[in-house]
């Protein structure tokens, strides 16, 4: 597929390789806590319908305490290619997106397997806000009030069988409605993929909110995943398949660009993408740039995954 390929970012958003030393940074083994989850039911829980209990939800964990990119900003600057490439174009074109109703395939190697209504979904999780740093393969970050629930969660209360070592999502396919899947530009559906065990992660969001309020669509409604220590093509958006898996999945970048986006993605200023480094970034709204962190600051949240990985291999 020779499809599309991400700009080199302009030079302002990269610092010269000379400017940054390579460092190796041990990986502190932390401990990772899975929550235990025990829900009952597959559907019992709130009655109050998810769009209404959006804007009054409890502090999550894992919040950092930077400064919240602005709202205007983070709902102007996107990438969601089923509306086209230009950063501009979701705002621009995904209002005619019909995010309700809304159903998701739970498929796979799962005990339930179904379709399932957004509502039905949401209703037994508590809604929570979550505030996390996102940053993009091209050298920007941000950081974003989401609200959501653990995707932990969810699956657990599908009941992945033995077989299950990946989960596999995918966005609505939908040229009528998404323009940019009328070009060859990815291979649509927007595909990706997580391990079991990053997507059983505490970390790891599905979200429905943000800055209080019902997603907007070009951020990805009514239901993407937030993968903060990932780069940001991970957290895919408007997701209506959820499947659990044998083999590792190939996402929508890394089938069309293997030596660029690999499946693990983890943000990694070591490794560089191989037409710029990732060494550093540009905060959204910021004028200077920042250093990159490893795994984008959740080092001590999520190195205990990777134990024993060469991660230049696994990039
Ligand atoms: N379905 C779909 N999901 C997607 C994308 C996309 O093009 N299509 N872009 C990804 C990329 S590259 C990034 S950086 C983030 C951007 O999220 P934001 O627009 O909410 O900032 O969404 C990700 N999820
Ligand atoms: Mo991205």
């Amino acid at each position: 597929m020779a499809r599309y390929r991400y700009p080199v970012p302009p030079s302002h958003e990269i610092t010269p390789r000379e400017l940054y030393a390579q460092r190796r940074r041990f990986m502190k083994q932390a401990a990772v806590v899975l929550g235990a989850a025990a829900l009952p039911g597959l559907f019992p829980g709130s009655a109050l319908a998810w769009r209404d209990r959006v804007s009054d939800v409890a502090p999550g964990r894992f919040n950092t305490d930077e400064a919240l990119t602005d709202r205007e900003t983070a709902t102007s600057y996107n990438n969601f290619f089923e509306f086209g490439t230009g950063k501009e174009d979701p705002k621009r074109h995904a209002q005619q997106l019909r995010t309700d109703p809304w159903s998701v395939r739970i498929e796979g190697e799962v005990d339930r397997p179904g379709v399932y209504t957004l509502e039905d979904i949401l209703k037994p999780h508590d809604l929570e806000e979550r505030i996390y740093r996102l940053r993009c393969v091209e050298a920007w970050s941000m950081v974003i009030p989401w609200v959501g629930f653990p995707l932990g969660d969810l699956l657990r209360r599908f009941e992945p069988t033995s077989r299950a070592r990946f989960v596999e999502f995918e966005t609505l396919h939908d040229p009528e409605q998404m323009p940019g899947q009328r070009r060859d530009i990815l291979d649509w559906p927007y595909r990706e993929g997580l391990r079991l065990d990053e997507a059983m992660h505490p970390l790891t969001l599905l979200a429905v909110g943000m800055y209080g309020e019902v997603l907007p669509n070009q951020n990805g409604a009514p239901l993407r995943l937030v993968v903060p220590w990932k780069y940001g093509f991970k957290s895919i958006k408007s997701i209506v398949a959820i499947r659990l898996v044998e083999d590792q999945p190939v996402g929508s970048w890394e089938a069309s660009q293997p030596r660029e986006y690999g499946f693990y993605a983890n943000v990694n200023p070591n490794v560089r993408h191989p037409r710029w480094h990732q060494a550093t970034e540009r905060r959204l709204g910021e004028r200077g740039r920042r250093r990159t962190l490893m795994f984008n600051g959740y080092e001590e949240q999520v190195a205990a995954l990777y134990t024993g990985m060469d991660l230049e291999k696994h990039f």
